[in-house]
């Protein structure tokens, strides 16, 4: 079994990852179509929603500064392990960018601030062999994606969202957001970015879900 295997399984939540499980089983909300981002915004079978829904194994980890760490480190050149002051100390960016999450809720324009994937890329230099990226979550929880698609401009570490300090409920003082993918690949309460050779399906990667999870191609289950 992987990562998750260390999850406190007094307050997890089962029943909804269980529900989960099945959806992906029943390919659950699968439209059978594709969109083009160029042209339409909503991809297939989403639905827009105006409030912040909250989403995760049911373990709410409260990172103090004290308690903040974040590694970058696997296959490259110069692993780094800095502390919250240090992280402050990063060239900061920030990005408008839409939510999709596999059970259906978009949510449009969110303004995140905070350190640019990028940014980070470029300091710890992947070695050439490097095709993926394991994220790690205070809460043990992980999720994989591919090196080109962490790579990309609108991927941050974000700890900042419409102006105010991110919530810990969503994910503070760290998260990771990748808007081209499905929301499930945006680890919050990140812990450690693991730049990987080979690549290892992370907590919902395991359970039936896509190991790309591209909303525009509806990569929902696979
Ligand atoms: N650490 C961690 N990150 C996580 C999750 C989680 O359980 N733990 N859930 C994922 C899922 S399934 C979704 S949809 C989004 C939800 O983020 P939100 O609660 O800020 O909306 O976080 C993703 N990142
Ligand atoms: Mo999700």
């Amino acid at each position: 079994m992987g990562d998750d295997d260390t999850l406190p399984a007094g307050r997890r939540r089962d029943k909804l990852i269980a529900t989960k499980e099945a959806w992906a089983r029943q390919g659950r909300l699968l439209t059978g179509t594709a969109a083009d981002p160029a042209r339409d915004r909503l991809p297939p079978g989403q639905r827009l929603v105006r409030d912040w829904p909250i989403l995760d194994l049911g373990t709410q980890p409260r990172v103090t500064p004290a308690k903040f760490r974040l590694d970058i480190d696997g296959a490259v050149r110069r692993p780094l392990s800095l502390r919250w002051d240090e992280y402050l100390t990063l060239p900061r960016t920030e990005l408008v960018s839409d939510i999709h999450c596999v059970t259906q809720w978009s949510r449009y324009d969110n303004r995140w601030s905070g350190v640019a994937a990028r940014t980070l890329l470029a300091m710890v230099e992947a070695k050439e062999e490097a095709r993926h990226v394991v994220l790690h979550a205070h809460d043990g929880y992980t999720t994989n994606v591919r090196l080109g698609d962490f790579d990309q401009p609108d991927v941050l570490l974000a700890d900042s969202w419409n102006g105010a300090t991110l919530s810990p409920e969503h994910g503070g003082p760290l998260r990771v957001v990748i808007p081209r993918l499905y929301f499930w690949k945006s680890a919050k309460w990140v812990r450690r970015v693991e730049i990987t050779i080979a690549d290892r399906p992370g907590f919902w990667e395991q359970r039936g879900y896509h190991n790309t999870g591209d909303p525009w191609s509806e990569q929902r289950y696979g």
